[in-house]
């Protein structure tokens, strides 16, 4: 326990979310409710409700502060304290208990949303497919695993991802489900993209008007299939869409440190070099052939569906004119 009450543990996943020893947009979002739930079960303060909904809201801005780009982050960490504000509990037992319960269950749904669009997107790669994949997407490797279990994948290019090499951890877990890589570096999409027959790509964000916000160099590969008239999939569950998109908010775009992408030595040569590491683009709706969700398959255009039917909460919000950017306060209290 910190200073703050906060658990050593909470602030190991905030940390290990920050530094992306725990990464991915879906990974994230359950590290979040897990920590959520451990904060909780070791809360040791005072036991009203007051004090505890303040306690909870400070680790949801901390865990929300991590990274910005992923919505699933917040969504998961917003999910949990709508339930917890909605419940309107009684006694501080009954609010623990509400935060563990919506804990589990964003977990478990998400688990089991990433089971259902990889059955979903599976059915939609044909015979003998070559696919490409960009970055490490846990849904991706999960459909294309899928569809290649079906005996539908002849082989996969996997992009290196650069700067931070994601792609070398979606090529190694692809590799040990049996499904035959061919690693390449990012600059050889296009070389490579005349004999792909599917595109398939996560996302850590989907805006209102179906842009998809995914790692840096995604919008590249789409411009490169939409050339080539190769299809673009994105496997993204629900919860990866941003409700703040509908109200103009802006998606944040990470920047990371340049070392990243140059040594520091090198940088210390060349004073006067700028580098600069953007984590993410954005692909428009139009280089995208559907995105692939756990409640169906749908045109990039109809995210606002998704929307309206699975972040109905946030969009209330909005509605009553509260939601311009997502704060705790705005559930917690
Ligand atoms: P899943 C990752 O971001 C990649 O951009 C990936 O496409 C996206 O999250 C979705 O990942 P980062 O955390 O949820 O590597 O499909 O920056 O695993």
């Amino acid at each position: 326990m910190t200073e703050q009450g906060v658990p050593t543990k909470v602030l190991e996943i905030a940390e290990g979310i920050k530094t992306m020893r725990i990464r991915g947009a879906g990974k994230i979002a359950r590290a979040a409710a897990e920590a959520l739930k451990i904060a909780t079960l070791e809360y040791g303060g005072p036991k009203d409700i007051s004090s505890f909904k303040k306690y909870i809201g400070k680790v949801a801005d901390l865990l929300i502060s991590t990274r910005p780009t992923a919505v699933s982050l917040p969504n998961a960490v917003m999910y949990i304290l709508s339930s917890l504000h909605r419940a309107n509990p009684g006694t501080f037992d009954d609010a623990a208990n509400t935060v563990v319960f919506s804990a589990e269950k964003f977990i478990d749904e998400s688990i089991n949303a990433v089971k259902i669009i990889s059955e979903t997107a599976a059915k939609r790669i044909s015979e003998n497919s070559v696919i490409l994949t960009h970055c490490h997407s846990s849904v991706a490797v999960s459909a294309i695993t899928e569809a290649y279990k079906l005996g539908r994948v002849l082989k996969v290019y996997s992009t290196e991802t650069r700067p931070f090499y994601q792609g070398r951890i979606a090529a190694k877990q692809l590799l040990e489900n049996g499904v035959p890589v061919v690693q390449i570096p990012d600059s050889a999409v296009r070389y490579v993209m005349h004999e792909v027959d599917h595109v398939i790509i996560g996302a850590d964000t989907v805006a209102s008007n179906g842009a998809v916000v995914n790692k840096i160099g995604t919008s590249q590969v789409a411009l490169a299939a939409k050339e080539a008239r190769v299809r673009v999939y994105v496997v993204a569950e629900t919860y990866k869409f941003s409700p703040t998109t509908l109200v103009g908010e802006p998606v944040p775009i990470e920047f990371r440190e340049p070392t990243e992408i140059v040594p520091e030595a090198w940088v210390q040569k060349h004073p006067r070099i700028k580098v600069l590491n953007p984590s993410f683009d954005v692909t428009p709706p139009e280089y995208v052939d559907a995105i692939i969700t756990e409640i169906g398959v749908i045109p990039p255009q109809a995210a606002i569906l998704v929307l309206m039917e699975r972040l109905g909460w946030a969009l209330d919000k909005i509605k009553q004119g509260g939601l311009t950017k997502i704060k705790f306060e705005d559930y917690a209290e």
